[in-house]
C-alpha cells in the first residue's frame, strides 16, 4: 500500500495537533507504522487520502453499526440541517429518541443526553453518589470508562487497593476515593466491601472492550448484582461500546442482569457526538432541575445529532434480526482466525458476543487485565500492519475491540479469512 500522503498529512498534523490526533490511540503508537488518514467511508469500507480501500473493523469504534454512508441516517441528517444546527432548547426529536431508548430497556424509565461517554459516565457516577450519599467507587483494572479524573485509575501496589491515578495532572486526592478489582473475581470485589462501608456505585463494561474483548462472566455479573442490593450499592453497566452492539440490548440483553444506571455512547449517535445515561425514577429524579444533583451541557441533545441516533437506534430495532447475522458473521471470522493460528502454530484466544468481536495473541484463556497484558503484543503487531496491506482495517491496539457492520458481507469474511491464513504463517 502506497500511504505517502498519510505520512505526509500525519507530519503536517503533528505541528498543530498534539501527536498529530485528536484521541490517542488513533496514532498507531501500539502497532507502529504510519496511521491512515481517511477521505470517506463507503458502505464496509474506508478509503484513505492516497485511495487504499479497506474492510473497516473498527466503525469509528463502535457506531457505525449500518456501516458508512448509511442513506436512512444520512437522509436523516441532512433533513436536520436545514431545519438549523441548534437551539440550546427543547426539541421533539429528544423525546423521539429517549423514549426509544426507555422503551427498550426495563432498567430505565428515563435517559439524560450528553456528547461523548466520558461525560455519560462521569454525569452518571456524580448521580450516584448524590443519590447515595457517598464517596466511593469501584471499577476493574483494564476497563476504560472515558476520561474523567477519577476513572483515570489504575491498580496501585498490590492488586487490590485504591486507585492511584494513571495520569499527570490527576491529583491524587481525586482518586483517593477510586477503588479497583480484578475483572470476573468475585472475591476482589467482596474484598473492597471489606476495606469500605462507603461505596456510590460499581461501574463496569458488562462486555469489556477496552482491555482487548472479555465478556464477564454472567455468574460474576449476578453476584455484583447481588454485592450491590446487600450494600446499598449501586450497580453501573457502562454500556457506551457494548450497548445495541453485544445484542439488541447490549450485555444486559445477554446476562439478564439489570442494573441501576447504564450509560451508553457510540451507536446511539449514529456517527454523531452523542453520550447517554439513565436508570430508574427515583435515581434520575435526583438530577437537576428536580432534583440537587447538578449536570448541563451546551450541545447536549443537539437535534442534528439526536436525528442521526434516532435513525440509527430506530433501523436497528426495526432489524433486530440482523444481531443474529452479525454473531454468525463474527463467530466465523475469528474462527477462521483461530484455525489460520492453529495451521501456523501459533495460539489464538478469540470471543464474540453480538457484533463485537475480539482475538488474542495469547497461550492461555483471557479473563481479566493481567491475563491480557500477557498477550503477545508483537504478533498482534505484526498481524495489524500485514491484514492493513491486504486491504483490512482492524483496531490499531491488542487492547480493543473489532466489529461486524450490516454492510460486511459473507463474502467479505471470506477474503478476510484468506488473508489471515496467508499472513499467520508469517508470524511464527
Ligand atoms: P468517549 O468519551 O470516547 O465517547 O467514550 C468513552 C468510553 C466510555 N466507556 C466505554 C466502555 C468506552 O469504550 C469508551 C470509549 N471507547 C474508546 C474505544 N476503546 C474510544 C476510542 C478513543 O478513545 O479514541
Amino acid at each position: 500500500m502506497n500511504t505517502q500522503k498519510s505520512k505526509q498529512a500525519f507530519d503536517l498534523a503533528q505541528n498543530v495537533i498534539p501527536g498529530g490526533v485528536d484521541s490517542p490511540v488513533r496514532a498507531f503508537k501500539s502497532v507502529g507504522g504510519t496511521p491512515l488518514f481517511i477521505e470517506r467511508g463507503e458502505g464496509a469500507y474506508l478509503v484513505d487520502i492516497d485511495g487504499n480501500r479497506y474492510v473497516d473493523f473498527v466503525q469509528s469504534w463502535g457506531p457505525l453499526i449500518f456501516g458508512h454512508c448509511d442513506k436512512t441516517i444520512e437522509d436523516a441528517v441532512i433533513k436536520a440541517v436545514k431545519n438549523g444546527l441548534s437551539f440550546g432548547a427543547p426539541t421533539e426529536v429528544e423525546t423521539k429518541l429517549a423514549s426509544r431508548i426507555c422503551d427498550m430497556f426495563e432498567s430505565i424509565d428515563k435517559v439524560r443526553f450528553v456528547n461523548s461517554g466520558t461525560e455519560a459516565v462521569m454525569s452518571a457516577i456524580r448521580l450516584a453518589r448524590g443519590y447515595t450519599g457517598r464517596n466511593d467507587i469501584l471499577k476493574f483494572e483494564g476497563c476504560y470508562h472515558g476520561h474523567s479524573d477519577s476513572l483515570l485509575v489504575q491498580a496501585g501496589s498490590g492488586a487490590l487497593t485504591f486507585g492511584t491515578p494513571s495520569s499527570p495532572g490527576v491529583p491524587a486526592d481525586f482518586t483517593k476515593h477510586t477503588l479497583l478489582a480484578k475483572y470476573n473475581d468475585i472475591q476482589s470485589v467482596k474484598k473492597s466491601f471489606e476495606n469500605s462501608n462507603d461505596i456510590a456505585c460499581i461501574i463496569i463494561e458488562p462486555v469489556a472492550g477496552n482491555m482487548g474483548f472479555i465478556p464477564a462472566d454472567e455468574e460474576f455479573l449476578q453476584e455484583l448484582r447481588t454485592l450491590c442490593d446487600e450494600n446499598g450499592t449501586l450497580l453501573i453497566f457502562d454500556e457506551v461500546m457494548s450497548g445495541f452492539r453485544a445484542s439488541l440490548k447490549g450485555a444486559q440483553g445477554i446476562s439478564n442482569v439489570i442494573p441501576d444506571l447504564v450509560t451508553f455512547g457510540k451507536v446511539i449517535g449514529g456517527g454523531m457526538p452523542v453520550g447517554a445515561f439513565g436508570g430508574k425514577l427515583d435515581i434520575m429524579n435526583q438530577l437537576s432541575p428536580d432534583g440537587p444533583v447538578y449536570q448541563a451541557g451546551t450541545l447536549s441533545g443537539n437535534p442534528v445529532a439526536m436525528e442521526a441516533g434516532l435513525a440509527s437506534v430506530s433501523k436497528i430495532i426495526e432489524n433486530r434480526d440482523l444481531y443474529s447475522s452479525f454473531e454468525a458473521k463474527a463467530k466465523r471470522l475469528v474462527s477462521g482466525f483461530k484455525e489460520a493460528a492453529n495451521e501456523a502454530g501459533i495460539s489464538l484466544q478469540v470471543n464474540v458476543r453480538g457484533s463485537m468481536f475480539g482475538f488474542f495473541f495469547n497461550d492461555n484463556e483471557v479473563k481479566n487485565f493481567d491475563d491480557a497484558l500477557k498477550s503477545d503484543g508483537e504478533a498482534f503487531s505484526k498481524f495489524h500492519q500485514a491484514m492493513l496491506n491486504e486491504g483490512f482495517y482492524f483496531a490499531c491496539s491488542q487492547f480493543e475491540t473489532g466489529f461486524i457492520c450490516a454492510a460486511i458481507s459473507d463474502e467479505i469474511i471470506d477474503d478476510c479469512i484468506q488473508a489471515a491464513k496467508k499472513i499467520m504463517k508469517t508470524l511464527k
